[in-house]
């Protein structure tokens, strides 16, 4: 991969990721986009350490799926996948919440030494990406080097990410969510330099079908980001992961009505728009919720229809051709 596409020969597309939906829709645009250079800035707010490895869920999604390796069926960790480690982990009296396949593991140990002889995680995504076939016109670049933790606070009290996640299944009663160590965040160098270069209006971003509460608002509250992401796009489109009053996979709708939002496509647009004033010019909603959309279109509110469920890598790039048709447009 070099150093990365070449930012200054066209204009980036910029998607913002987290979770399996945006993993699949980073799939669909890469192939959709073939040559323009896609970023791709993954959350890097479920990172956690674990057996002395630092993991990196939302980016390794990203990886695996763009280079056709993941797992589709799960949405995360690798295809064709053998478990010996993780079962003599188990024997060895190993921590066994959190399973990690022998394929998987190989990455992790790869980005465990590259981080010892410092290099940092967006050189680690870049290099991982190249060994696993992730196309030159695609950079995968973790949102930021300094440490954010997303941790959510329930009845319990205060877990970490992956503890609420994976090992509570997303059962507690969330009651709000933190991100440790935000505040001294700041924008990945990678894409403050390409966005920089890029010019006002000259790229578009694409706020990805993810859990806003837990993969894009650990990326968008990184002060600075918004600023960046809104002076540098032409067009900034966002995606609803809510799809006739749920979500496809994971929590997003639970916590919606846990925080007494309605769980639509309305209600999720509203939230944003609330969260994240100025930033979103067009909402994609699937077609399933377009009764609803005149609504909001009557509260001078862009909003666009399509079938937004990516099901298989062929509906993954119709639904990032149709993104691209979205941004380019003059409406
Ligand atoms: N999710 C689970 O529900 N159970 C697991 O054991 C698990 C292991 C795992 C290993 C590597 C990896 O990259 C992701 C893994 N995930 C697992 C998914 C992960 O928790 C989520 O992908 C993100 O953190 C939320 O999108």
């Amino acid at each position: 991969m070099g150093d990365g596409p070449d930012i200054t020969s066209d204009a980036p597309l910029v998607l913002l990721s987290g979770g399996g939906g945006g993993a699949r829709l980073a799939a669909g645009l890469s192939q959709a986009l073939d040559e323009r250079p896609l970023f791709v800035v993954t959350n890097t707010g479920d990172d956690f350490e674990h057996c002395g490895l630092t993991i990196c869920p939302d980016t390794d999604s990203v990886l695996y799926a763009v280079s056709e390796t993941i797992d589709s069926q799960r949405g995360w960790g690798r295809a064709e996948e053998s478990w010996s480690v993780f079962e003599e982990l188990k024997n060895v009296g190993g921590p066994d919440w959190f399973q990690l396949g022998d394929k998987d593991l190989a990455l992790h140990l790869s980005r465990a030494a590259m981080l010892a002889a410092g290099q940092n995680l967006a050189g680690v995504a870049a290099a991982l990406g190249e060994r696993l076939g992730v196309p030159p016109h695609v950079a995968v670049v973790p949102a930021t080097e300094s440490p954010v933790r997303t941790h959510v606070v329930s009845e319990h009290g205060k877990m970490a990410f992956q503890e609420y996640f994976v090992a509570h299944r997303c059962t507690p009663v969330l009651r709000n969510v933190v991100y440790e160590g935000i505040g001294s965040a700041s924008p990945a160098d990678r894409l403050s330099d390409a966005l920089e270069v890029v010019g006002a209006a000259g790229t578009d971003v694409v706020l990805g079908p993810s859990n806003p509460f837990l993969s894009l608002a650990p990326i968008l509250g990184i002060p600075g980001m918004q600023g960046l992401l809104r002076r540098a796009a032409r067009r900034v489109v966002a995606v609803s992961p809510i799809i006739g009053g749920r979500a496809l996979k994971g929590p997003a709708g639970k916590i919606m009505s846990e925080l007494g939002l309605e769980v639509s496509s309305a209600g999720w647009t509203r939230w944003m728009n609330e969260q994240y004033p100025g930033l979103v010019d067009v909402w994609v909603w699937d077609e399933t919720d377009q009764a609803a959309a005149g609504n909001l279109r009557s509260e001078s509110m862009d909003v666009r229809t399509t079938s937004t469920v990516m099901s298989d890598p062929g509906r993954a790039r119709a639904f990032g051709d149709w993104l691209l048709g979205v941004c380019s447009s003059d409406y």
